[in-house]
């Protein structure tokens, strides 16, 4: 998959050429490709923002310098993604779709926004990670191409993002690793049995009731099997 950001920062997306997206650009299961919007400013002094018309705080991005940066890519095939507060909540079932596209243009908003009109002109889907506003839209493009970089083909093993949390509708298990104890707390002795069938039978059990006790709303989506839903009223009972 390949990614063209643009952005107004794109020293900020140093950070993520590290661990597993900067090894899955290394074996070229993704490419990144920075664009600076700055580049296309059209007057000696760079200015890329204007006052708004109409008055108001702030500084929004000119349309025509985002759309000369937009028109510098190879745009046939791509979905552009604008990161903004009022766009679609990001989430697991999101991230799985866009997984599958072969190209997206990540556009970072910045100051109080960007014009209206270029945004109507080139956006095709306006994601936010979450209900809060942010000065840029950089952190939030690289949470979005980390997470999306996940689910591309190659980038991690298939068994690594099989169970963990919202891949199944629910949250993962709780997970544990040597020493076997640990300020006097053992491992749960089901898996050190070697019994493969009772340890997935625990482990559903255990998604099912932390998800129970984090995030109950999530279990009205999640595929339950009736074993799910019987274990489930055996907990409600118990509490
Ligand atoms: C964009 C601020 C648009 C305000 C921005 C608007 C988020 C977020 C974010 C820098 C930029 C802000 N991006 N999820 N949350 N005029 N981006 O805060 O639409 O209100 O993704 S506006």
């Amino acid at each position: 998959m390949k990614f063209d950001i643009l952005t107004l920062f794109p020293e900020m997306f140093e950070p993520i050429k590290q661990s597993i997206i900067g090894r899955a650009t290394k074996n070229k299961k993704i490419e990144i490709n920075l664009v600076n919007i700055r580049d296309f400013s059209k007057d000696k002094h760079k200015h890329v923002d204007d006052t708004p018309y109409g008055g108001g705080a702030g500084m929004l991005i000119k349309p025509d310098v985002v759309y000369d940066a937009y028109k510098s890519l190879d745009i046939k095939s791509a979905k552009v993604i604008y990161l903004s507060p009022q766009g679609k909540k990001l989430n697991q079932n999101i991230v799985e779709r866009l997984s599958k596209e072969n190209h997206l243009i990540l556009l970072c908003g910045h100051y109080e926004g960007i014009d209206q009109r270029v945004l109507d002109e080139i956006v095709d889907e306006e994601i936010s990670i979450g209900d809060y506003v942010l000065t840029g839209g950089e952190l939030p493009a690289m949470v979005l191409l980390e997470s999306v970089s996940r689910y591309v083909d190659g980038v991690l093993s298939g068994d690594s993002i099989k169970d963990e949390s919202f891949s199944n509708g629910l949250l993962e298990y709780p997970q544990y690793t040597k020493p076997e104890i640990f300020n006097d707390k053992k491992v749960p002795e089901v898996l050190l049995s070697g019994h493969h069938a009772n340890i997935d039978k625990w482990r559903r059990n255990q998604a099912l009731k932390v998800t129970l006790e984090k995030r109950p709303e999530l279990l009205e989506k999640a595929n339950l099997t009736e074993e799910d839903k019987k274990f489930l009223e055996s907990l409600k009972y118990k509490s």
